[in-house]
């Protein structure tokens, strides 16, 4: 069986969940408390070198990190990852936005404010990272005119990848209302089969 090392709260963990999930693969949930720092115990980065979840471990032990590659990965050969050479690598196109554009903004607002606590205290960092997730979002908004979806209009990993913090971006004080297209979308993510919410670890 495969096994997850995860954190519940995390946007990167639930990617894998969700398509876990929506592939219907059983999977054994190794939790991780990456706030009381344990991610970073010699056992774990012997794991993960990287110090950090979501880790996949294969039935035959080969281990796997990065959340988008951990997708790429499972989505291989299922209705989730296009066959088509282009589309293939738009969906790369947006697992690279999310990583470089959006998560680094969207999910650390969301963790600073939701999780540490720190609203007051980073209020001045906090404005660039409100100010570089929109720009991220924008970019969504303007993409979603006149598509249901990111690629190929399929619902796919590269939907999977983006949903995971857009959907929880208030938790970042990020307003969502003036992007009509994205909440739009969210609504046709959520309504997938097989969909589970973010924090729902065993299905
Ligand atoms: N690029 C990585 C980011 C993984 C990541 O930042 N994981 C966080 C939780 S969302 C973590 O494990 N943090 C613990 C730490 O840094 O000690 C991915 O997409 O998987």
């Amino acid at each position: 069986m495969l096994t997850l090392y995860d954190y519940l709260p995390s946007g990167n963990g639930y990617k894998v969940r969700l398509l876990l999930s929506q592939l219907g693969r059983p999977f054994e949930l190794v939790e991780k408390d990456i706030l009381k720092g344990e991610t970073r115990t010699p056992e774990f980065l012997a794991i993960n070198p990287n110090g950090r979840i979501p880790v996949l471990v294969l039935e035959d032990g080969r281990r796997l990190a990065e959340s988008d590659a951990i997708l790429f990965y499972l989505a291989e050969g299922t209705p989730y990852l296009p066959e088509d050479r282009f589309e293939r690598a738009e969906v790369l196109q947006w697992l690279f936005f999310e990583q470089y554009s959006h998560e680094p903004s969207i999910a650390v607002a969301r963790f600073w404010i939701h999780s540490l606590g720190k609203r007051t205290e980073w209020a001045a960092r906090l404005e660039e990272k409100w100010q570089r997730g929109h720009q991220a979002l924008a970019v969504m908004e303007r993409h979603l005119d006149g598509r249901r979806f990111f690629v190929g209009e399929r619902y796919g990993i590269a939907d999977i990848a983006l949903y995971a913090y857009t959907h929880v971006a208030e938790e970042g004080e990020f307003d969502l209302s003036g992007y009509p297209r994205i909440r739009a979308w969210l609504d046709r993510v959520a309504d997938q089969p097989g969909h589970v919410m973010i924090t729902q670890g065993v299905f």
